[in-house]
């Protein structure tokens, strides 16, 4: 019998969108699902993690406000080597306000995210009209369902998050907890492989839980990663442990 999840391959068959077939293929190439997230405060962190683990990720997510000392010059190089270790640049800004305000926290200010991103997050919580604003290169990866415990984000919030991203044509897909609709691709947060929960709200799961429970096709992994004291290692653990549960997951 045929798992009811799709591949890889078919799922970029499905998608129009530029950004999302780019990162379905960079995922079949490298046979990679996973996405660091480098919440580190310096750039010369970031840089040398993307350097170091870079081969092995589809993309690194960024919190590009945590940063002290960005620059232009700082974003040159992250293109450069992202360029170079072919991932994509994920912005996990959480856009969260009217159409205008975003269109502004979007395009301006200090980190002109619309230069660089190929790839952004956005709650809906402010309605349709303002996603609308995004230019339609970037990507748009909506917060459907939030990993953290007593979340807002209930059964009837994502299943409305779910028809707003699917009306709009620069949505790629959703971060959830929980299994979307074929045409959207679901990145999945909350992924540790040696820890169930913070002590901050935040709860992990492990890479083959996700996929087994939830067909996601991304997981996205941050401490797990980066404060290891072999980054290289480790993101090379999740990037297998990520392959072997897609692999398992289209198998059954
Ligand atoms: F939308 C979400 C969510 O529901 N949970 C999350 O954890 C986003 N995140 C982000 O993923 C969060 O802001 C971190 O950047 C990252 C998880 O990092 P961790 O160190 O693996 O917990």
């Amino acid at each position: 019998v045929k798992s009811s999840r799709l591949t890889y391959e078919e799922k970029a068959a499905l998608q129009s969108h530029p950004a999302a077939k780019k990162i379905l293929e960079i995922a079949i190439k490298k046979k990679s699902n996973l996405i660091a997230s480098l919440d580190v405060s310096t750039t010369q962190e970031v840089l040398q993690l993307a350097e170091t683990i870079g081969d092995t990720i589809v993309a690194v997510k960024l919190h590009t406000d945590i940063i002290k000392d960005f620059s232009e010059e700082y974003v040159i190089k992250l293109k450069s080597i992202a360029n170079k270790k072919n991932f994509l640049l994920f912005e996990d800004r959480k856009f969260g306000d009217i159409g205008n305000t975003q269109q502004m926290q979007f395009e301006g200010g200090l980190y002109k995210i619309s230069d660089w991103a190929d790839l952004i997050t956005s709650h809906v919580i402010a309605g349709e009209d303002s996603l609308k604003i995004f230019d339609s290169k970037v990507g748009i990866i909506t917060i459907a369902e939030m990993s953290s415990s007593a979340t807002l984000t209930d059964e009837n919030y994502k299943k409305r998050a779910i028809e707003i991203s699917e009306n709009i044509s620069n949505v790629i897909g959703c971060v959830a907890q929980s299994k979307l609709p074929s045409s959207l691709l679901l990145f999945t947060p909350g992924v540790n492989l040696n820890s169930i929960k913070d002590k901050k709200g935040q709860n992990f799961n492990t890479p083959e839980k996700v996929f087994d429970k939830n067909h996601t096709d991304f997981i996205i992994v941050g401490r797990g990663i980066y404060k290891s004291t072999d980054p290289k290692k480790e993101a090379l653990k999740y990037q297998k442990s990520g392959w072997e549960a897609y692999l398992k997951n289209i198998s059954i």
